[in-house]
């Protein structure tokens, strides 16, 4: 099931603002929206610019199809060094919340999101189609978070993280290859990976309330073809999630490979 973002609105100038003109003004009552989102933050630098762009995405501060101020002006107006900008940037456009035009700047996404309010996992998905889910557990380990999750995730490095690796069929029909590192904290020290994740997640704390999520289509490598039991360079569905709690902080870092002749993602769309 999916769900669309609401119709963004327009920037509503401060009235403070009143009296300048329309493209300055919703930049600087953008940037000065941004700033605020920025303080109320805590952490690192990136996370935080992170996190008070894409609220401000979410509540609506920025409309739709609406383009971002130049990179260099918006690092200058938010005292932030451009890598630093552009690295949020990437993974705002990599989690589909903007489109980065080359010669063009960066612009808000219309986008199609999975439902917020309830997230589903491949058991929720499989059992409410009538189909019986299977997981092989491949790998699980205990370990401290991978330097790579720690910055997709800003969970601090040293945290115990919970990495599962498992095949993911329907009945006998393999659909997917999929790697999940949670915090330990979020499936209890005892969890022994069967059943499932967001099943185990919600007695501890809870599975995702936010995610972003990307999706491409990619050749199977040798190893990821094997498992999916397809040629190699097949073209399989690689999808990206990070999901954060309630509190803004990440639960989850996955990674799935689907095979594309088995899977469809499906989008209504409300005009
Ligand atoms: C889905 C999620 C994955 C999550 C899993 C939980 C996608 C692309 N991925 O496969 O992130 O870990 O569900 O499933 O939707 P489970 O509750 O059945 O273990």
């Amino acid at each position: 099931m999916t769900e669309i973002i609401p119709g963004l609105r327009q920037i509503r100038p401060h009235p403070m603002l009143g009296g300048l003109s329309g493209v300055s003004t919703n930049r600087m009552t953008l940037v000065a929206e941004l700033r605020q989102r920025l303080n109320r933050q805590r952490g690192p630098l990136g996370l935080r610019l992170t996190n008070a762009l894409t609220s401000a995405i979410e509540d609506d501060v920025i409309a739709a199809g609406e383009a971002l101020p130049p990179e260099r002006e918006l690092a200058e107006n938010l005292g932030v060094s451009r890598s630093t900008l552009r690295q949020c940037l990437e993974q705002l456009a990599e989690g589909g919340l903007i489109e980065t035009r080359p010669g063009a700047g960066h612009f808000v996404a219309r986008r199609i999101l999975k439902p917020v309010t309830r997230l589903t996992g491949f058991t929720d998905d499989m059992v409410s189609r009538g189909i019986r889910p299977v997981s092989k557990i491949l790998e699980k380990t205990v370990m401290p978070v991978p330097p790579d999750t720690a910055f997709r995730t800003a969970l601090p490095l040293g945290t115990p993280v919970f990495v599962l690796v498992r095949l993911r069929l329907a009945g006998e029909e393999i659909l997917a290859y999929e790697r999940s590192i949670v915090p330990v904290t979020s499936v209890g020290e005892d969890y022994d990976g069967t059943g499932s994740l967001y099943g185990r997640m919600d007695q501890h704390g809870g599975r995702p309330k936010r995610i972003l999520q990307s999706m491409r289509a990619v050749e199977a490598g040798a190893e990821i073809a094997d498992h999916l039991k397809v040629k190699p360079s097949t073209a399989v569905l690689m999808i990206r999630r990070i999901g954060y709690g309630s509190h803004g902080v990440a639960v989850e870092d996955a990674i799935s490979w689907y095979r594309g002749d088995r899977y469809d993602y499906v989008a209504e769309i409300n005009g």
